[in-house]
């Protein structure tokens, strides 16, 4: 047979193969070691005169490098679904994408509050020092800053700031989820009851319940005769319907904002015995009404700023905040 011939039929042969059992028949019949067609051949090489030991040595090397790749090919081609292979082999499972705990939370507090009768607003992540501070009762010389410990941007042009006149905004990380109540009272009028649920930075150390980058849920309910008593039935209802079936404990201990008056902290008791702090809350404060042109004779609401990390920590019994953003797949599949 000539190689040309040997060739072709090899790579049809090849082409036809439908089982690793096969493409190994193909492999002893041209390339094995003993009485492999090819390797015959390039053992006849040995007596040939020396001129055509130059010509054909290559030639077959050739084949046999040709051979073999195809095999190779053949067999990478059988690991895709049409190759009918080793069919006894177990499927190969699908990976499928996870939704990060924190992103499964969001969506079930979101689910629970349009239950409520709430609407569900967004704002920016990189906010304007008006809305994080001022606008919440906050001024710039306030000691109350220091209670979010912020990132700050860089000023536009900052360079030739020295010397401008003009006095620039200034831009940060939001600290807290509360620069949306701002935003959305002004632009709407009240009587209305929202949440915002999003991601917060804070410049701080972190520890178990301590992340820099977090996650907190907004509510704001504005009306007419609204009190701290509507705020207790809400976020009990809130928590009843978020701890489905775990019956949680929970505390309000006085506290202060700026943006609230009265101010409380809201603690859940853990099954260790320990309370957590989830989130702040109060009666909005007549100043921020007024910041947004509210009547605060005849408006007035309850705000509230809860840790869904926290949240999520005590339904799913997640013992450190930080593995939430870790990006470590063995924790998030587990959700
Ligand atoms: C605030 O951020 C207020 N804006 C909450 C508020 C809203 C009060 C409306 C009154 C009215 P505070 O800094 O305490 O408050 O944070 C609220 C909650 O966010 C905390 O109780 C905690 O659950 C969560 N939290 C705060 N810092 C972190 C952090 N570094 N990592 C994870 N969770 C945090």
């Amino acid at each position: 047979m000539d190689l040309e011939e040997i060739k072709k039929n090899v790579a049809s042969e090849i082409e036809q193969a439908r089982s690793g059992d096969e493409l190994e028949a193909i492999r002893i019949k041209y390339l094995g070691r003993k009485q492999g067609l090819i390797t015959e051949a390039l053992k006849s090489i040995a007596d040939m005169p020396i001129e055509e030991k130059k010509k054909f040595g290559p030639i077959i090397q050739k084949a046999k490098a040709d051979i073999e790749a195809a095999i190779k090919f053949k067999e990478n081609e059988g690991s895709s679904d049409d190759f009918i292979g080793d069919i006894t082999l177990p499927g190969r499972k699908i990976e499928s994408g996870h939704l990060n705990p924190i992103t499964k939370t969001e969506n079930e507090v979101r689910r629970i509050f349009e239950g409520l009768n709430f609407s569900v607003i967004d704002g920016p992540e990189l906010e304007e020092e008006k809305y994080n501070f001022d606008s919440l009762n906050i001024p710039a010389d306030h000691p109350a800053r220091e209670m979010w410990d912020t990132f700050w941007l860089k000023p536009e042009g900052s360079s030739l700031a020295k010397n401008s006149v003009a006095v620039k905004k200034k831009y940060l990380l939001r600290t807290h989820t509360s620069p949306v109540e701002i935003r959305y009272m002004e632009t709407h009028e009240p009587p209305f009851q929202i949440i915002s649920p999003g991601r917060t930075f804070r410049y701080e150390a972190t520890d178990s319940t301590h992340e820099t980058n977090f996650h907190q849920l907004e509510g704001l309910m504005i009306g007419r005769d609204i009190s701290l008593a509507n705020f207790k039935f809400i976020v009990e209802e809130f928590f009843r319907r978020f701890f489905v079936g775990k019956k949680v404990t929970v505390r309000f201990r006085s506290s202060y904002f700026p943006f609230v008056e009265p101010g409380v902290e809201v603690d859940i008791k853990l099954d260790n015995g320990k309370w957590l702090e989830v989130g702040g809350a109060g009666m909005t404060h007549p100043n921020v009404l007024r910041a947004v042109k509210y009547n605060p004779r005849e408006w007035q609401g309850f705000a509230f700023g809860f840790g869904i990390e926290r949240l999520a920590m005590i339904k799913y019994g997640v013992p450190d905040a930080r593995l939430f953003m870790s990006g470590d797949l063995k924790f998030t599949k587990k959700f």
